[in-house]
């Protein structure tokens, strides 16, 4: 298995290679692909040196699957041209996840649509991947109506210069550069990408759309609020989902405990619930408060964490690597 990794040195490619290197990945070669300012550039994994390449002497040596984390218009480019030599490409931007030839697929949810025909496979946005790992096992067993999410994202989702900003703002440092049209240390930003022309941000548009097409289902209703707040380690969620049948909130808990991918934290006598700082570097997606909604029948509420770089994006695509692997679709 020979795999390249497109956009080796940028926060979510060097997540990719920990979590391949982790999960014991079996490949016999590593191609780390960036941009030409990064082409020399030694990466070490496993023990062993590799030389950072550029995109097309990468796509020359015919990768059997390339892990693409290098922006949109990187993927709409060269996607297709690694595709065309045989590898399989597994994008994390959001370049082809709504185009309806390509599957978005969260492993635990939707991966058994994949067939080794998809050349191009869609890794979907990190706040929607940690919701709909918890929605599927539950609209399986009472059927979601309808979804009101509101996020509390960590700076790590928009990249080093978030981090840095939020680093140098907490020292006191204040004529930095800036990620944000705003500080972000001490505050919170109801906004995450840009907005819309229904008022909604980018952000909150992916949340609604995608998770009707992970979930392989029109009907569910989903509204969302997007939020950045002064935090590394992962997203938080507020999540109120309504039902068509109602349900029994042990057998709730049971079903996120048996699924696959999802760690209940949620005993509140001892004050336990998930918090981004213990889902840093987790794989899990992490689900607690789990209560019934008082205010309107077969409603429930959640609270859902994950390490936005892991499962948000790195682990999901390597999941997907590991599961094309298992099935002899590359
Ligand atoms: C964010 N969802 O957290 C984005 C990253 N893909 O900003």
């Amino acid at each position: 298995m020979k795999i390249a990794v497109v956009g080796a040195t940028g926060l979510v490619g060097t997540v990719m290679l920990k979590v391949l290197e982790e999960r014991n990945f079996p490949l016999t070669e590593l191609i780390p692909v960036a941009s030409e300012k990064s082409v020399g550039k030694e990466i070490t994994f496993k023990g062993k040196v590799f030389k950072v390449v550029n995109l097309e002497t990468a796509i020359a040596m015919k990768p059997d699957v390339a892990l693409f984390s290098a922006g949109g218009s990187t993927s709409l480019t060269y996607a297709p041209l690694f595709a065309e030599v045989g590898t399989t490409v597994i994008d994390n931007s959001s370049a082809w996840r709504m185009d309806p030839s390509k599957k978005l697929v969260v492993p635990e949810v939707n991966a058994d649509e994949l067939t080794a025909d998809d050349k191009i496979i869609a890794n979907p946005n990190c706040s929607t991947i940690q919701m709909v790992v918890a929605l599927k096992p539950l609209h399986d067993l009472y059927k979601i109506k309808r979804v009101v999410v509101s996020t509390y994202q960590s700076v790590t989702g928009t990249g080093v210069k978030a981090v840095e900003q939020m680093m140098n703002e907490r020292k006191g440092i204040t004529d930095g550069p800036m990620a944000y049209p705003y500080q972000i240390d001490l505050n919170v930003i109801p906004q995450i990408d840009v907005f819309e022309e229904n008022g909604y941000t980018k952000e909150e548009m992916k949340m609604i759309k995608e998770t009707n097409k992970i979930m392989g289902d029109d009907q569910i209703r989903v509204t969302a609020t997007t939020v950045r707040i002064p935090v590394m380690g992962g997203h938080a969620e507020s999540v109120n989902i309504e039902f068509e049948k109602d349900f029994d909130i042990a057998e709730v808990r049971t079903a996120l405990e048996n699924t696959a991918g999802i760690i209940v934290v949620d005993d509140i006598a001892n004050l336990k619930y998930p918090m981004p700082k213990d889902a840093h570097e987790k794989d899990e997606v992490f689900v607690g408060r789990i209560r019934r909604d008082e205010s309107q029948d077969n409603t429930l509420n959640l609270w859902i964490v994950a390490d936005n770089l892991r499962k948000g994006a790195a682990t999901n695509a390597v999941q997907i690597a590991e599961y094309l692997l298992s099935k002899g679709l590359i």
